[in-house]
């Protein structure tokens, strides 16, 4: 067992073996000129306390001989010069350039993510807030933003865990019951003890943490007086057991004022609307990955397969291909289901002759994507169904070259309904000569929901945001028109009856042409007809 991990060593640039006992052999790297130490451990788990001494190396402790079995990977990842897999993720409680070197670049606090750049949203974020007092500078603040709790779906079952996303876009920080508070040039992380990181945050996602037990007292001593703004978003609070200790702590003290207390979100939104150059590869990985996997889903529909296992294919290739989750439940909605906005039970059977529509994104290291397509489950269009899709087809491209930099979404919206109106007119389905006004009502009819909406973080990102602003290169937006007829809507042809389209795309602004994230995903007819068709394609 020795000589193979002295072969594993031996793989991996600057390993030095350091210590063993009978059970156990523990291989680290010699960092920062740290001495390691000799010390023994009984249990898998005991890297849970490993001595202060260690702390500042990268240390693991390989156990058993299925972990030799893993020599092969060990020795890809020094290939590529990598350090080691290891433990290293259950003391720090999220994955690190350390623990994770398949996943992330040395200074990183999320994958793609420096802590340079985590650094500079705080900088920014309180330069911003400075200044909102109608351009007067003002640097009397306490900000407070809550990370948000784990929550339970029944007694010890917690549902996975997903970070508020103002807290995660400032901090990096990805467990549950924190507090950050930005103050000035350092910035402070209040987190929970104990917890999996044991005061440790990723190095450099913050300046220092402190036991969530210290928030009291440190909010009364950081409340200096009355002139402070207070910036804290009292009315939709994250963590109902953090905002019941600030209210108790620093709303009841008599140095306190409401006047004082300002709403945060919106600040932070106003940052987030405009993505850095590494938000928008995340946002390319994650929309090409969610367009090669809708792909994959079409090239698997055939009739009498139900809707969620649409959904199940969907999930299975974005997660293979590296995403932590689903940005959103799926809709996968079958025939007239596609009527029914939001529908995510994904119950019904795909039939013969029918569409399926499906709305679905990955969230990849923290970014969505959002795409819509809508196929014929048999792999090829009927006649009403083509004469709809090309509808909406010829309205979303046009939609699409409409996305330039100073007009609205709201714009786009208006811009849509008048193609959309125009089209339905086309198919006798709205009458001709109303006025603009009239035609936006009655084509609102058939697509009652707006054209997009921004895209990030979220799926419905920076809803604090109106959609009134206009574009700027580095935002991101989807372009989504659709058409839907009840099946009871009997003042439209009877062949168009229950039939629902969307063609949903994600689009980077630019200061010239607008960049489709998603164009990989077919959506012309031909595309999708010779794609499902293709007999040398296996199927599922
Ligand atoms: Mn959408």
């Amino acid at each position: 067992m020795a000589a193979n991990v002295k072969h594993i060593a031996a793989q991996i640039p600057k390993l030095t073996l350091f210590s063993k006992t009978n059970r156990r052999l523990f291989v680290g790297r010699f960092l920062h000129g740290a001495k390691f130490t000799r010390w023994k451990c009984r249990h898998r788990n005991a890297t849970m306390s490993a001595p202060q001494a260690c702390e500042e190396s990268t240390w693991s402790g390989i156990a058993g001989p299925e972990t030799f079995a893993k020599e092969e990977k060990l020795k890809s990842l020094s290939e590529k010069g990598l350090r080691f897999v290891g433990d290293k993720a259950k003391t720090i409680g999220q994955p690190t350039p350390e623990s994770h070197p398949h996943l992330m670049e040395e200074n990183e606090i999320t994958p793609g993510i420096t802590k340079k750049e985590y650094r500079d949203r705080r900088h920014k974020l309180l330069s911003v807030l400075s200044k909102t007092h109608f351009g007067e500078t003002h640097d009397k603040h306490l900000v407070v933003i809550p990370s948000n709790p784990t929550k339970h779906m029944t007694i010890d079952v917690p549902y996975p865990f997903r970070q508020n996303t103002d807290f995660l876009y400032l901090t990096g920080f990805q467990e549950p019951d924190a507090v950050l508070k930005p103050w000035r040039v350092s910035h402070c992380l209040h987190i929970r003890v104990p917890c999996s990181f044991n005061l440790q945050t990723p190095k450099g996602s913050c300046g220092k943490s402190y036991s969530i037990k210290n928030l009291a007292p440190v909010l009364i001593d950081r409340y200096a007086g009355k002139d402070f703004s207070v910036w804290y978003d009292s009315l939709r609070p994250t963590h109902p057991m953090i905002h019941e200790e600030i209210s108790k702590v620093l709303f009841r003290s008599e140095k306190f004022s409401y006047k004082n207390l300002l709403t945060l979100g919106h600040n932070v939104h106003m940052l987030r609307l405009i993505k850095s150059e590494v938000e928008i590869k995340l946002l390319r990985q994650s929309a090409s990955l969610t367009a090669q996997a809708i792909t994959k889903v079409m090239k698997s529909t055939r009739p009498g397969l139900e809707e969620s296992h649409l959904h199940t294919i969907l999930e299975y290739e974005c997660r293979m291909g590296g995403a932590e989750r689903l940005a959103y439940p799926p809709v996968v909605a079958s025939g007239p289901m596609a009527n029914t906005l939001h529908y995510i039970n994904n119950t019904q059977v795909l039939r013969n002759g029918e569409l399926v529509l499906m709305d679905a994104g990955s969230e990849y290291h923290g970014y969505a994507s959002d795409i819509t397509r809508t196929w014929p489950v048999s792999g090829n269009f009927s006649e009403p169904q083509r004469e709809l899709y090309e509808v909406v087809l010829r309205v979303h491209k046009k939609s699409l070259q409409l996305c330039q930099k100073t007009v609205s979404l709201d714009y786009l919206h208006h811009a849509m309904l008048l193609l959309l109106g125009e089209e339905l007119i086309g198919l006798n389905m709205i009458p001709k000569n109303l006025t603009e006004s009239q035609l936006k009502k009655a084509t609102a009819e058939f697509c009652p929901h707006h054209v997009g909406h921004y895209l990030g973080m979220d799926t419905h990102d920076t809803h604090m945001v109106s959609r009134g602003l206009g574009l700027h290169p580095g935002m991101v937006i989807t372009i989504e028109p659709g058409i839907y007829i009840s099946a009871d809507n009997t003042k439209v042809p009877e062949r168009y009856r229950g039939i629902g389209i969307r063609i949903e795309d994600d689009v980077l602004i630019t200061e010239k042409e607008p960049e489709v994230l998603t164009a990989e995903c077919p959506k012309e007819i031909e595309d999708i007809e010779r794609l499902m068709n293709n007999t040398e394609i296996a199927r599922l």
